[in-house]
């Protein structure tokens, strides 16, 4: 299905006058609101191909209906996101869940919704069919020398697929790792996936980027090869200057300072990118925001700040994802909703007094450094990235739009009650 135009302006067109009374209370208490605004319509937050059905759990899923069964049917659930929000103007593909068939059909319809692709993900954490080596003890760490070589041909491979379709960067997250202690030795395994990460990085055209996640634990549970931000950056260090290191919010231990993080990588040169989503325990995949926003916005505050400290642009210096998966709720809502938390989060943060809070860090004025940044955190930003989206052509409320239209029936009777979606 397609949402025709003339219905999100009929929605809007309802909507306008209480809207038009919040924008211009908060554009009345802002600096700039004009380049905010631009900076917003600007932003654009790729959506991953395996977000579009329930999952991210190793127990049941619990399809709600009207899943795509395609690689064209996720394009088109994209398109609709982006129809009502106009920030989800990409796509990250992940092979082999999504391979394209047709990559001329697939970039036009890609190009029709106004999408373009963003980062292509590799999956050697799972065996495919035919495969002759297996993963269960590691794929680029592994001991056995052509195990890592499949690892990385199926990676050259996602570089050619990604190649065809117009994606300039591949992200490589491992499973590799160990359950046990003494199953490893730690420096083979690293050495092993730093060669392995090498013959890929060789494989990378010019204008590519290689983005290297990390993760704390998950599917191993003593020891985890790419572990940390220290073993990525160590990795993007040594592969070379088209290597970088990839931040999965819920890939880091409890109460890590992922802020801190994130200006350190920044400062480096070497944050490459982001999968924005939430946790209260650990990889839990939950929508952006609904957890932890104050750290969302602490997060964007360092990114802002660092960007314009090192003249980067924002929309474009780095890679900008979600990767989270749903069983208890309409994917596309609750993609509506992290990419709305992230629009505020980024609008908050463009609001810092960053002239004030550095002169209050050098005063060592503890309360007034605080102050800034609430003062920023606590203004209602709502009305800002509403009208960012009215002036970009979306819905000045995508998730009213999207529940008032019935979008999600719509799809379940073009696509049946029983789909599932291939993802985690
Ligand atoms: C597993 C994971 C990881 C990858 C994705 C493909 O933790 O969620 O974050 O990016 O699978
Ligand atoms: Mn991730
Ligand atoms: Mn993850």
């Amino acid at each position: 299905m397609q949402i025709e135009k003339y219905r999100i302006e009929e929605f809007n067109h309802l909507h306008s006058a209480a809207h038009e009374r919040k924008f211009a209370f908060a554009a009345s208490s802002v600096k700039d609101p004009e380049s905010i605004l631009q900076k917003l319509i600007d932003f654009q937050i790729a959506i991953p191909s395996w977000a579009l059905g329930t999952g991210a759990t190793r127990f049941g899923r619990f399809s709600g209906g009207g899943e795509p069964r395609s690689l064209e049917e996720k394009i088109e659930d994209i398109g609709l996101l982006h129809a009502l929000n106009r920030s989800s103007g990409a796509i990250s593909l992940h092979i082999p869940w999504d391979i394209p068939q047709d990559y001329a059909a697939i970039k036009a319809l890609a190009a029709q919704h106004g999408l373009r692709f963003d980062a292509m993900n590799s999956n050697t954490f799972q065996d495919q069919p035919g495969q002759a080596g297996s993963y269960k003890f590691g794929s680029m760490q592994h001991v056995d020398k052509s195990v890592r070589r499949q690892a990385v041909e199926h990676n050259i491979d996602v570089i050619k697929h990604g190649m065809a379709l117009g994606s300039n960067s591949l992200t490589v997250w491992l499973a590799d790792g160990s359950c046990f202690p003494g199953q490893l030795n730690f420096r083979k395994a690293f050495r092993n996936t730093l060669e392995s990460l090498e013959e890929v990085y060789a494989a990378l055209p010019e204008n590519w980027k290689m983005y290297v996640e990390y993760k704390a634990f998950e599917p191993n549970f003593y020891s985890t090869t790419i572990g940390d931000w220290g073993q990525s950056y160590l990795l993007a260090s040594k592969l070379g200057p088209k290597a970088y290191t990839l931040v999965d919010l819920g890939h880091h231990l409890p109460n890590a300072n992922i802020e801190q993080i994130v200006a350190l990588l920044l400062m480096e040169g070497k944050l490459g990118g982001f999968h924005f989503n939430d946790s209260k325990y650990a990889d839990d995949d939950l929508t952006t925001g609904s957890i932890k926003p104050y750290q969302l916005f602490l997060i964007f505050n360092e990114l802002v700040e660092g960007m314009d400290a090192r003249g980067m642009e924002h929309a474009t210096s780095l890679g900008w994802m979600i990767d989270a998966a749903h069983n208890v709720k309409d994917p596309l809502e609750d993609l509506l909703q992290s990419v709305e938390a992230i629009m505020l989060a980024y609008t908050q943060a463009l609001l810092v007094n960053r002239e004030g809070l550095a002169e209050a860090q050098q005063e060592n004025d503890v309360v007034r450094c605080q102050e800034i940044l609430q003062e920023a955190f606590r203004t209602d930003v709502r009305p800002l990235v509403a009208e960012a989206r009215l002036r970009a052509g979306g819905a000045l409320a995508p998730l009213g739009f999207y529940r008032k239209s019935r979008v999600r029936d719509q799809l379940v009777q073009e696509r049946g009650l029983k789909t599932v979606a291939s993802g985690l």
